[in-house]
């Protein structure tokens, strides 16, 4: 087996860079180094914390500009969303530096005049992050910097595919005075490190972003350590557009959760649920609007619509397509693809798919690509019906500016991320996250660093000091 996983620019088919992939030997020696790095960083008074975080946030934007074009080169998405991720990115190290200072613990009245009881937040140690290809930068701080800020050490492995802009992170917070065994990366296929972080038991948590197959396997391995664990995986998301919506905003919006990252973004919606009524219109303006969006390589500056990151990912993409039309569903733009099989480069066009039905796949799964299939409801407990049809519950979006419309579908639909008139939800103030095969846990906002922290109870008894 080669010792190293070529990083190559999806766009071209060049070879961006080699990486070396780290032996077990290595990386259990990483996970000691981790575990070692554990008890001084916890021990250290937040505000120094907080000012390292802080420091990083600093010396990464410093970088911003070649972190982005690294980001383009093993990634594919135009260099306008990959500057928007390294700002992405470092709010969610903004945000934690501040929260490092506010871990607070709680007493509370005891049972009895002789006691006294404290309860106190503490690290819960060493956490082990996977995390995949789409938002190489986004996804590792999500993770690194509410660990960081409860005073866990952290190791990541970054995705086969984007290693590149995730090392640049940890080699910066290097830089930045974080010191190397609190902060590391190791490199090599997941089949492969999987195991190892999840035997580990210097390993108390197991954070992951990636497929739901693969998330259920590292919950089922992290069981025999009882290891916490935070799941961010597949979604479906609907996005619902009611009788009275405003078809300018919902097709504003529409394209901007769909088609950013060409499409390959776990909460980007994955079907549109129009009412009966608007169908005709609302299929009209997205077909228009979608034919000023230009594909092509992400360092070009026009370019809307980067690279499908592998063949796999494309195959999904094109047999959903297929198996779409193939069972009666008309093509309102698209259809068109750009594929080079020796290259390696696979460029997918923006497409529009009505008559769909449930028959479908691209009904039922995720699709990971610029594909948008239309369907129709009548009521709105219909609407709600299709979009929970489904085993994921990550995000799901809806337009309309009928507050009771709006109330309804808000109490109703089985997501943890909702959008209401509003195709972009995420930020590091806000708690990311799914229900059902989704996910575990949330990332971001107060609740995102709750996952790294346990909770002591102290019970002071004889406390009688008259
Ligand atoms: O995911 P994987 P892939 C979905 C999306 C996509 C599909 C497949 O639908 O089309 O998953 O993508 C590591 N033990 N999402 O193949 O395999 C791997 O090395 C431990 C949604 O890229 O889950 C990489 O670091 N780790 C998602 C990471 O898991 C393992 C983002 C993701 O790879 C492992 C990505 C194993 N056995 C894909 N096997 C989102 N929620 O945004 C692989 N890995």
């Amino acid at each position: 087996m080669s010792e190293k996983i070529q990083v190559w620019n999806p766009a071209t088919g060049e070879i961006v860079n080699e990486v070396k992939i780290n032996t077990k030997a290595e990386i259990d020696q990483a996970l000691e180094n981790g575990h070692r790095g554990f008890k001084a960083w916890a021990n250290l008074d937040a505000h120094k914390r907080s000012n390292l975080l802080k420091q990083w946030s600093h010396v990464i934007q410093q970088h911003k500009q070649d972190i982005a074009e690294v980001m383009t080169l093993e990634n594919g998405k135009p260099l306008k969303e990959s500057l928007g991720e390294v700002d992405y990115a470092t709010s969610y190290i903004d945000w934690y530096a501040e929260e490092t200072v506010r871990i607070y613990g709680r007493t509370i009245p005891a049972s009895s005049d002789s006691k006294r009881i404290v309860i106190s937040r503490q690290p819960v140690g060493l956490v082990a992050a996977i995390t995949p290809w789409n938002f190489p930068a986004a996804m590792m701080t999500r993770k690194a910097a509410p660990a960081l800020a409860a005073g866990c050490s952290f190791i990541i492995k970054p995705a086969e595919e984007t290693p590149l802009t995730t090392m640049r992170f940890v080699d910066l917070a290097h830089e930045a005075g974080i010191p190397a065994d609190v902060i590391q990366y190791v490199n090599g296929y997941g089949t492969d490190v999987g195991p190892l972080f999840t035997a580990s038991n210097y390993v108390r948590k197991i954070t992951f972003t990636g497929s739901t197959p693969v998330g259920k396997t590292l919950i089922r391995d992290s069981a025999d350590t009882v290891k916490h664990v935070t799941m961010e995986l597949g979604g479906h998301a609907p996005l619902i557009v009611a009788a009275d919506a405003d078809l300018d905003i919902a097709v504003k919006q529409t394209i901007l959760s769909k088609f950013r990252n060409a499409g390959q973004t776990c909460i980007c919606a994955n079907r549109v649920i129009v009412h009966e009524s608007m169908v005709e219109s609302y299929t009209a303006k997205l077909t228009e609007a979608i034919k000023h969006l230009k594909v092509g390589n992400g360092l070009e500056k026009d370019t809307d619509v980067g690279p499908i990151i592998n063949e796999k990912g494309y195959d999904k993409i094109v047999s959903q397509v297929e198996d779409a039309i193939q069972k009666g569903a008309e093509v309102s733009i698209g259809n068109k693809f750009d594929a080079n099989f020796e290259n390696g480069t696979f460029f997918v066009y923006p497409t529009v798919l009505t008559h769909v039905s449930e028959a479908m796949a691209i009904m039922q799964e995720e699709t990971f690509g610029p594909i948008l299939p239309i369907t129709s409801f009548s009521s709105i407990e219909e609407a709600v019906e299709i979009a929970n049809r489904t085993p994921y519950g990550l995000a799901a979006y809806f337009f309309t500016n009928d507050y009771r419309v709006g109330s309804y579908l808000h109490d109703h639909l089985d997501y943890g991320i909702i959008g209401w008139n509003d195709g972009a939800p995420s930020g590091a103030h806000v708690p990311f996250g799914g229900m059902k095969e989704s996910g575990i846990g949330r990332e971001g906002g107060l609740e995102g660093i709750e996952p790294y922290l346990e909770t002591k109870y102290l019970s002071i008894g004889n406390c009688n000091f008259s």
